[in-house]
C-alpha cells in the first residue's frame, strides 16, 4: 500500500491531511508540484485535478481530491477514533465539520489570503480595509466557538479531525498577529491542538 500525496507542506490543505496522516502513523510519498501554474495544465486537471488545485491523494489507483474528504476516507479506514462511528457521536462530528467549512473557514481563509498568500504570490499588499473587515467577522466566529467550547478540551469533547481541520489557518491567521482576544476556552482549545506532536512535525518541516 503507497499513500502518495500531491501537495504542498506550505499549502493549508495539504497541511490538514499530512496532519492526520503523521497521527494515524502512515507513511506517505509527498509529490510536490513546482509551481502552481502547473496545477493548471491540461494534464494536471485530466489526471488529477479537475478544478486545479492541491491536494490529491493517490493508493495505489484509488484517487480523490478535497482535503476534508481524503481525511475522512484515511480515518474511516484506519478505524481511527479521530472520526467515531457510534451514530450520535459522529453525528457530532459532522456538526463541527460543516461549523468549520461554512462559518470558520470563509473569514479566516480570506484573513490569511489577504495578510499572508497575497503579499507571497506577487498579488500586492494586503489592503487594510479588508483587514479589518475580515478580522472583525473571524472574531465573530470565535465569540460563537468559546461558547462551544465551554467546559470542553476539544470540539467534541475528544480529539478528532474536527479539531484538525481548523490547525493550517488559525496558525497562520496567529503568525500575522492575530489575536486570539480574552477568549479562555478558544485558547485552551488551541494550547491542546496546536501542542501535538503531529502538527508540531508539519510545521516544523514545512
Ligand atoms: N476545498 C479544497 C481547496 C483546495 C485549494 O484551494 N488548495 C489550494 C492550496 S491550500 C490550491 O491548490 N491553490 C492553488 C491555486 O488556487 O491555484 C480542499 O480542501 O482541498
Amino acid at each position: 500500500m503507497t499513500i502518495k500525496i500531491t501537495g504542498a507542506l506550505k499549502s493549508t490543505c495539504t497541511q490538514r491531511v499530512v496532519t492526520v496522516l503523521h497521527e494515524l502513523g502512515l507513511e506517505f510519498e509527498l509529490d510536490q508540484p513546482t509551481n502552481f501554474a502547473s496545477l493548471k495544465s491540461p494534464e494536471y486537471l485530466r489526471d488529477k485535478h479537475p478544478f486545479g488545485r492541491i491536494p490529491v491523494l493517490n493508493e495505489d489507483g484509488y484517487q480523490i481530491f478535497e482535503s476534508r474528504a481524503i481525511i475522512r476516507y484515511l480515518v474511516s479506514k484506519q478505524k481511527s477514533s479521530l472520526a467515531p462511528t457510534d451514530p450520535q457521536k459522529l453525528g457530532i462530528l459532522e456538526q463541527f465539520l460543516s461549523i468549520e467549512y461554512s462559518y470558520f473557514n470563509p473569514p479566516f481563509s480570506s484573513l490569511v489570503d489577504e495578510k499572508v498568500f497575497k503579499p507571497l504570490f506577487g498579488r500586492g499588499d494586503p489592503d487594510p480595509v479588508k483587514v479589518v473587515e475580515l478580522t472583525k467577522k473571524a472574531d465573530d466566529v470565535l465569540d460563537v466557538y468559546e461558547k462551544l467550547l465551554v467546559g470542553k478540551d476539544y470540539l467534541t469533547g475528544e480529539y478528532s479531525i474536527a479539531d484538525i481541520i481548523h490547525l493550517p489557518y488559525l496558525h497562520y491567521a496567529i503568525q500575522v498577529d492575530y489575536d486570539l482576544g480574552d477568549r479562555p476556552n478558544v485558547k485552551r482549545w488551541w494550547k491542546n491542538i496546536s501542542e501535538k506532536p503531529s502538527w508540531k512535525k508539519v510545521i516544523t518541516q514545512g
